[in-house]
C-alpha cells in the first residue's frame, strides 16, 4: 500500500527539523528525516540570521526525505514570528535579516507612540507590547537606514520569505503577519491607517494568505537541487500558530502552553479580547488557522536554560542539568522570568544572579542553584499567568496542556502541576510540527475538519501526566 506522506519544516530560533507525517488507521505517525543548528550571529554591528544557511538546511532536509524514499505530496514551513525581510523591485534581499533579540529596538516603542499612542494600538491589532515586535523593527530602520526602506519594494516575514525561495511566489502569510502588530484584529486584514500613520510605504504589505493556501510547485532550481517537485502549502507560518493546532492534546478545559525557547501560555478565543484589563496584563491576540485567535503572554522559556547550557560550552545536557536543579531543590530565591535583563544577556548566569542581588534574595552560587531558581521562577510564572488569564477570560482552567520540547522537561512539568494546583498534560513533543501538518492534512481530505484531526492526534501519541500530590 502506497503510503502519502506531508512534510513539516519547523525552524525556531535554536533549531529546525525536518517532520514526514502520514495518517495510518486514523492515527497520525511522525518521523524525523532531519535536523539542524540555529543561531543568529554578528554581522554588521547586528545580530542577524543567516538566511542562505537556513535554505540551504530546507533543501538538505528535502534531500534527505528523497534519500529515504518517502517523498511527500506536499510540504509548508514555519518559523518564530515577527522577524522580516526586504526585497527590492527585482526580488533581490535588501540588507540583513536582522534577529529580533538585537537591541536596535531599545527605546523604539517610545519613538512610534508619538504616531500612536499603544492604547490606540492595542485597541487596534490586540498585538501585547514587546519590544522586538515588527513594528518597532521597522521603526529603528526608518531612523537608522530610511533609504533601505525607500528603496524597498515588499515586506516577507521569514517563513514566507523561505516559501519564495521554494516557489518564487512572494505572498505574505496571515497568522505570522499578526506578530508585526499592523494587523487589525477586528478587519484580520494590514490596518492601513496605522501602516499610513507610522509613515511606512504601503507597496511592502500585500494582501494576506490564510494557511491552507496553495502556493503551487517547487522553482525548476529547487527541484533539481532536491530531485523531487512537490506541492508547497502554507500552514500557520508562525510556529506558535502551527503548535496552538495540535493543543489540547488531552483536556479541553485546559490552559494550552506551547513550551520552547519561548513559554506561550494562554487559550484559543473566538474573538479578540483588547480591554484595558488585557492590555495592562499584556496578554496578545495572535491571528490564527480559521481566525481563530491565540490569547497568550510571552514567557521567557527555556531560553533561560539553553542560554546557561551554551554559557557552559555545552559541557551538561539538560537532563544533567535538569537533576542539578532538583538537587538544590532547597534554593527558593526567583527571579521575574519577563524582565527585560534576561532577553540577551552577556551572560545568564551573571543575569539571574544580579537580579537575585538587586531584589535582595540569596544569590545562586552554583549551576545548579541557578538552574533551580529559573525553572522554579518559570513554574511559579506560569501559575500567576493562568490566574491572569482566568480572570481576563471569566473562565476557570481545569488542566496545563503543554506541546512543544519543553514538555519533555519532567521537572518543570512537576514544578508546574505543584504551583498551579492543576494536572499537567505533556504532549506532543513536536506539537509546532504537528500542528503544520495538520492544515496540510486538512486541505488534502486526510481530515474534514479541525476538530477531527484534533480528534485523531488524540489517539496518536502518548501523554505524560504529572498530579499534584
Ligand atoms: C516562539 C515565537 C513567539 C514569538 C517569538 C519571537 O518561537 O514565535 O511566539 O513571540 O518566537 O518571534
Amino acid at each position: 500500500m502506497s503510503v502519502t506522506y506531508y512534510l513539516a519544516v519547523d525552524i525556531g530560533a535554536s533549531s529546525g527539523r525536518h517532520i514526514l507525517g502520514h495518517v495510518e488507521d486514523g492515527r497520525v505517525i511522525l518521523e524525523e528525516v532531519y535536523r539542524f543548528e540555529n543561531n543568529p550571529e554578528e554581522k554588521n554591528g547586528h545580530l542577524c540570521w543567516d538566511l542562505s544557511r537556513l535554505f540551504s538546511h530546507v533543501l538538505e532536509g528535502m534531500r534527505a526525505c528523497r534519500t529515504a524514499g518517502k517523498l511527500p505530496v506536499s510540504m509548508g514551513i514555519d518559523t518564530w514570528g515577527v522577524d522580516f525581510v526586504l526585497l527590492d523591485r527585482e526580488g533581490k534581499l535588501l540588507g540583513d535579516a536582522v534577529a529580533y533579540r538585537d537591541g536596535r529596538t531599545s527605546g523604539m516603542d517610545v519613538i512610534s507612540e508619538k504616531c500612536v499612542p499603544f492604547e490606540e494600538l492595542y485597541e487596534r491589532t490586540g498585538i501585547q507590547k514587546q519590544v522586538f515586535n515588527t513594528l518597532y523593527q521597522l521603526t529603528a530602520l526608518q531612523k537608522e537606514q530610511p533609504d533601505l526602506l525607500e528603496r524597498a519594494h515588499r515586506l516577507l516575514m521569514v517563513p514566507d520569505y523561505l516559501h519564495y525561495c521554494l516557489t518564487g511566489k512572494k505572498e505574505n502569510e496571515y497568522t505570522e503577519a499578526t506578530t508585526s502588530a499592523l494587523v487589525n484584529a477586528k478587519e484580520k486584514t494590514w490596518d492601513w491607517e496605522l501602516i499610513d500613520r507610522f509613515g511606512f510605504p504601503r507597496r511592502l504589505f500585500d494582501e494576506l494568505r490564510m494557511p491552507g493556501y496553495l502556493l503551487g510547485g517547487l522553482t525548476p532550481q529547487v527541484q533539481e537541487a532536491v530531485g523531487f517537485d512537490c506541492t508547497v502549502r502554507l500552514p500557520a507560518t508562525h510556529d506558535t500558530g502551527s503548535a496552538f493546532l495540535a493543543v489540547p492534546a488531552k483536556d479541553e478545559g485546559g490552559v494550552y502552553l506551547s513550551s520552547g525557547t519561548w513559554s506561550l501560555l494562554g487559550s484559543e478565543n473566538r474573538e479578540p479580547i483588547t480591554t484595558e484589563a488585557s492590555r495592562k496584563a499584556n496578554f496578545s491576540n495572535e491571528g490564527g488557522y480559521e481566525y481563530r485567535f491565540r490569547y497568550l503572554k510571552n514567557i521567557m522559556g527555556l531560553w533561560m536554560i539553553q542560554s546557561i547550557r551554551r554559557e557552559l560550552n555545552k559541557e551538561y545536557s539538560f537532563a544533567q542539568l535538569e537533576s542539578l536543579a532538583r538537587e538544590a531543590d532547597q534554593f527558593k530565591s526567583r527571579v521575574d522570568v519577563n524582565d527585560e535583563s534576561f532577553l540577551a544577556p552577556k551572560s545568564m548566569m551573571e543575569a539571574v544572579r544580579a537580579f537575585c542581588r538587586k531584589t535582595e534574595q540569596p544569590v545562586p552560587e552554583t549551576v545548579g542553584e541557578v538552574v533551580q531558581c529559573i525553572y522554579g521562577s518559570l513554574a511559579d510564572c506560569y501559575a500567576a499567568s493562568i490566574q491572569e488569564l482566568e480572570a481576563l477570560t471569566h473562565r476557570s482552567y481545569t488542566a496545563v496542556n503543554i506541546v512543544g520540547g519543553g514538555s519533555k522537561d519532567s521537572y518543570l512539568n512537576e514544578l508546574t502541576a505543584k504551583a498551579s494546583g492543576l494536572p499537567v498534560f505533556a504532549g506532543p513533543t513536536e506539537g509546532t510540527a504537528l500542528g503544520n501538518l495538520m492544515v496540510q492534512m486538512i486541505a488534502a481530505g486526510e481530515f474534514p475538519s479541525l476538530e477531527a484531526a484534533r480528534k485523531a492526534e488524540r489517539n496518536s501519541f502518548p501523554i505524560q501526566e504529572y498530579h499534584v500530590e
